[in-house]
């Protein structure tokens, strides 16, 4: 490796140099997030050795201008050959420099910026900033000596806590850990130039993060620690291999010497890399970041201001709503039809609350502030003021029109309106008002106040603002916004409800509950697709279908199973029983070899005939059929974007992130592949399986979903 010698200083258009007193200033500029592309690095080093060189400089301070300090390597930068200088030849040649060097860090110091910053000698920083290497979010792990540096400076559990599980933690906590020297009050250059005059002062010696040069400890000493994050990661990562290589990593760095297991890492960085998980992984995230990208609301189209709220209906959705805004600190005026609701529904979520305090996520504090923010009505003059308002009544209509009528008569103007409803028709319900171009759909998914997507649905008359009000909404309830066109169950639940379909119909052929949720939990799924409709209750959809009976096509299979199970009381979890059994009160499904006998008796009376059916085949079958309606939700023009399809499989059903998407996930398996397998099950099963236009275009035309 070159290092710059004083007298020949390469430029650098995203590296500046400045020389205040005996301190050069080095300042990193390169918006949005300062990422640490090849001409970053470059800089760095030029930049860093001139002032090492530089006899009138005595301490570096190293800044990052605009928004943040740095998001760490330029992710962009993955799919291409790597190009010297690496981070992690400057960060461990930064231990050879003999002036100090502090890193001044606001906004966020994550991934390659967090190494940086180790490779710094030492930290400052303001209380508002970020730390963090959520690495494996994007399937790698550490590849600087993050892995190395960090346990060195912060210790192995608080190292394992951010490498293993990528979650960034508080300035507070990061001086906490030993990783911030010193929190900045007031102007971050100014503390950072006082700090450094100290430490010159002081003579205080440099703290050098690859020291000591040695392995830290033998992996027997921290067995439990270790086997408790593996444990963790297995859980909270289920499937995904990056924790574990990270951990793996971190370990290494117990039992040999710092430069061994850095040579290890450089080994196994690229393996991770160029991985089809870290692949998936590094798609979801510029995935979920074209999600806000929507036509016609361009940065000159602002959201509307949101100072209250107001919610109509504190049933199960309602309340989850209610305690979004309340935990944004958004005061919201809740509207029922009677005391009794807002009372019933008080206490569920004062109860939710308290169980938030009981397991340490909130303090007493913050429980009383946010029910204080909470106020309940049945006066409808009580929303009058509000900015927005979500209606989230029984799923009807008629029901829901008339609310509409009644907001529209004492809602103030330039109110957003919006439905919480899974399937109604919200152009009908924005045209029963004097102002549909305020009407929108906002639809979270359950539990409201857990569950990251919201999907926000742009009727035929909703106004730009509007829908930038709502992706506006998202952001503030730290949520994930992707737009939707009206349609049956809008994206999320249009494309999702072909699989529950294809899970009943295989029941009806054959195979079991149990298997078919074994099936798409080891394909990464959280929980099985029949344990999810017992614990939303199989009701709903008998329910809807009984409202849609006029409507079917006869030459359409109807499940009759799953009729008959709610006929005969078997509602799911509420109810003890429906695909599993559950025992009184219980929440674990266990199989029911009844369910076997009724499904035997369904196909005798329709006629179906029962078999083996494969493991591959349940897949196929559930998977492609969601991926299908995908395809003819594209082609509808209901979804910008197939990768949109793909963030709200992710953050509304929980869709393994490491597998990209249900839409990523088809073209990883060969359009083509799939396009068979759906003209096979069309030509056995009929009519729903009519295969999408757009997919055989694709095939035709050698594209995919996702890369064009
Ligand atoms: N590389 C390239 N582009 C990035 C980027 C990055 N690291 N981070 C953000 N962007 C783009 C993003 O796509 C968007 O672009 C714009 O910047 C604003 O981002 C060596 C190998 C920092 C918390 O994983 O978590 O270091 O859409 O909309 O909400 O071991 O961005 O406008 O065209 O998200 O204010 C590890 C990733 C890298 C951090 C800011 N670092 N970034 O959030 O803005 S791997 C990360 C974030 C690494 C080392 C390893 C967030 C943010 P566009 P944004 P934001
Ligand atoms: P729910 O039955 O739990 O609650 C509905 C609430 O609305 C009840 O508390 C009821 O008293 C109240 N209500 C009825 N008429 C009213 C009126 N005229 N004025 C004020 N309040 C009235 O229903 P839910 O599961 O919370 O669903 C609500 C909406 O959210 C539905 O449109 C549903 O489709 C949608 N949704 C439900 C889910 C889910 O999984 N439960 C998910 C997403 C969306």
């Amino acid at each position: 490796m070159l290092f710059f010698r004083g007298e020949n200083i390469a430029m650098s258009e995203v590296i500046g140099f400045e020389l205040r007193g005996r301190l050069a200033i080095i300042t990193i500029d390169n918006p949005p997030v300062n990422a640490l592309g090849l001409e970053v690095r470059q800089g760095l080093i030029s930049q860093v050795d001139r002032a090492s060189w530089d006899e009138k400089v005595a301490a570096i301070v190293l800044i990052g201008l605009g928004r943040t300090f740095t998001a760490g390597a330029d992710i962009r930068e993955f799919d291409k050959p790597v190009q010297e200088p690496h981070l992690l030849s400057i960060i461990d040649h930064w231990d050879t420099i003999e002036k100090p060097i502090i890193a001044a860090i606001h906004g966020t110091a994550l991934g390659g910026g967090l190494e940086l910053a180790l490779g710094c000698h030492f930290r400052v920083a303001v209380q508002a900033a970020m730390f963090g290497t959520p690495e494996v979010k994007l399937g790698i792990f550490p590849g600087a000596a993050g892995t190395q540096r960090l346990p060195r400076v912060a210790g192995l559990e608080h190292a394992l806590e951010l490498i293993v599980l990528g979650e960034p933690i508080s300035a507070m906590k990061a001086f906490q850990y030993g990783i911030v020297d010193q929190i900045i009050e007031g102007d971050l250059l100014d503390g950072a130039i006082s700090f450094a005059e100290k430490i010159l002062e002081e003579k205080m010696p440099r703290r050098v993060s690859s020291q000591p040069k040695q392995g830290i400890g033998s992996p027997d000493d921290f067995k439990d620690i270790i086997q408790k994050y593996r444990d963790l990661a297995s859980r909270k990562m289920r499937g995904q291999d990056s924790p574990h290589q990270a951990l793996a990593s971190v370990v290494d760095g117990l039992e040999m010497p710092y430069e061994q297991a850095v040579l290890k890492d450089r080994e196994r960085f690229p393996i991770c890399k160029d991985s089809d998980q870290s692949k998936a992984l590094r798609y979801a995230f510029f995935a979920e970041r074209e999600a806000s990208k929507i036509p016609g609301v361009g940065k000159n189209i602002s959201a509307r201001a949101i100072t209250n709220g107001g919610v109509i209906g504190l049933g199960t959705m309602g309340q989850g709503i209610v305690m979004c805004f309340a935990n944004a600190g958004i005061p919201v005026q809740v509207l029922e039809s009677s005391q009794e609701a807002l009372e019933n529904g008080i206490k569920n979520i004062q109860q939710n609350y308290q169980g938030m305090v009981d397991r340490g996520r909130i303090s007493d504090q913050e429980m009383v502030n946010c029910l204080d923010l909470i106020s309940t009505s049945t006066d409808y003059s009580t929303v009058a003021d509000s900015d927005l308002i979500i209606e989230a009544v029984f799923e009807n209509l008629e029901l829901k029109k008339d609310i509409f009528s009644k907001l529209d008569s004492v809602v103030k103007k330039g109110a957003v309106l919006a439905t919480n409803t899974s399937y109604m028709d919200i152009n009908q319900i924005a045209s029963v008002t004097s102002r549909p171009e305020d009407v929108i759909g906002l639809h979270f998914f359950v539990p409201a106040q857990v569950m990251k997507m919201l999907e926000v649905v742009r009727t035929k008359y909703s106004s730009n603002e509007a829908i930038a009000t709502g992706m506006g909404l998202a952001k503030i309830f730290k949520k994930v916004g992707g737009v939707a066109g009206v349609s049956h169950g809008f994206v999320a639940n249009r494309s999702r409800a072909p699989m529950v379909r294809e899970a009943n119909f295989l029941v009806e052929e054959g195979a079991s509950p149990a298997q078919i949720d074994k099936v798409l939990r080891d394909f990464g799924m959280p929980m099985g697709v029949l344990a999810v409709s017992d614990m939303s209750g199989l009701d709903v959809s008998w329910r809807m279908r009984k409202s849609l009976a006029h409507l079917h096509d006869d030459e359409e299979r109807y499940p009759y199973l799953a009729d008959r199970l709610c006929e005969m009381g078997r509602l799911g979890r509420k109810t003890g029983s429906g695909w599993y059994t559950y025992g009184e009160g219980g929440t674990v499904p266990i199989p029911d070899p009844q369910v076997d006998i009724i499904a035997q008796e369904v196909a005798i009376e329709t006629g179906i005939e029962r078999r083996q059916i494969s493991d591959s085949e349940i897949a196929d079958r559930c998977l492609f059929a969601a991926v299908n309606e995908g395809a003819k939700i594209l082609e509808e023009g209901i979804a910008y974007r197939a990768s949109d399809i793909d963030i709200m499989w992710q953050y509304g059903f929980g869709f393994p992130r490491w597998r990209g998407g249900i839409m990523y996930h088809a073209d990883k398996t060969g359009l083509p592949n799939v396009l068979q397998k759906v003209e096979e099950f069309y030509s056995v099963h009929g009519k729903l399986w009519k295969p999408s236009e757009l997919l055989k275009n694709l095939v035709a035309s050698g594209s995919s979903f996702t890369q064009g």
